[in-house]
């Protein structure tokens, strides 16, 4: 894949705006500030393909980026204190109305930063996914601002934080060093090779 060619595809800010599924996607999902737009840029080598800020719940809407045969969905950071009640009902209808949709979601990647324990909504989001069968692998973000001693402690406490761990494939990352890249570029290209394979069955 040539991962130069993603595209800002386009964005929603109500659920209901969103078409039906026309190709695969691959959601990212993650608290607000975690660091899903970084990840992002530094899947597809761009600097600013998605918007990155040191200001939490800067992505308030679902980003949609295409590249050859799939969507790659950029969902809203959930729980971001600050912003209103409003707001934040409407990032959770967001997500959920496009989680619980019947589209032809291939993997979420479900962002957690490695510094801390997760959050509740981050395990509540795990769980989620795990009771609706979507396929997701966990990737763990920031890791550049763990000593290697910190990263053996976070990673034996998450083997109990989170539920079923032991089965959950879990990706160490960082946007700074580009650490992990490849294991998420290898998940993508299966996904990928997968979808065309059964559109040629057909
Ligand atoms: N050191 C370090 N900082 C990072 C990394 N990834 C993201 N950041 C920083 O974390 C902050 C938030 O990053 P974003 O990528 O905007 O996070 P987001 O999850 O898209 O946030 P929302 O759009 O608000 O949901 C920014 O200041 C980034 O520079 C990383 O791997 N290492
Ligand atoms: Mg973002």
């Amino acid at each position: 894949m040539n991962y130069n060619n993603a595209e800002f595809y386009t964005s929603y800010g109500s659920f209901k705006q969103i078409p039906k599924s026309e190709r695969t996607e691959i959601a990212f999902s993650g608290r607000s500030n975690v660091g899903k737009s970084s990840l992002i840029n530094k899947i597809f080598n761009r600097k600013s393909l998605a918007r990155v800020s040191a200001v939490p719940g800067k992505t308030a809407t679902i980003n949609f980026y295409s590249l050859e045969n799939l969507y790659f969905v950029d969902l809203p950071g959930y729980g971001y204190a600050k912003v209103a009640k409003s707001d934040k009902e409407r990032w959770a209808g967001l997500i959920e109305g496009y989680l619980h949709d019947d589209r032809e979601l291939a993997l979420v990647f479900q962002l957690i930063d490695f510094r801390h324990p997760p959050t509740s909504d981050d395990v509540m989001m795990v769980n989620f996914l795990i009771d609706s069968g979507i396929p997701f692998v966990v990737i763990l973000t920031k890791a550049d601002k763990l000593s290697k001693k910190q990263r053996e402690e976070r990673r034996a406490s998450l083997l109990n934080e989170l539920p079923c761990a032991e089965d959950i494939t879990i990706i160490e990352f960082s946007a700074q060093t580009g650490e992990g890249r490849d294991e998420i570029r290898a998940i993508i290209e299966e996904i990928a090779a997968d979808d065309g394979s059964e559109e040629n069955e057909e």
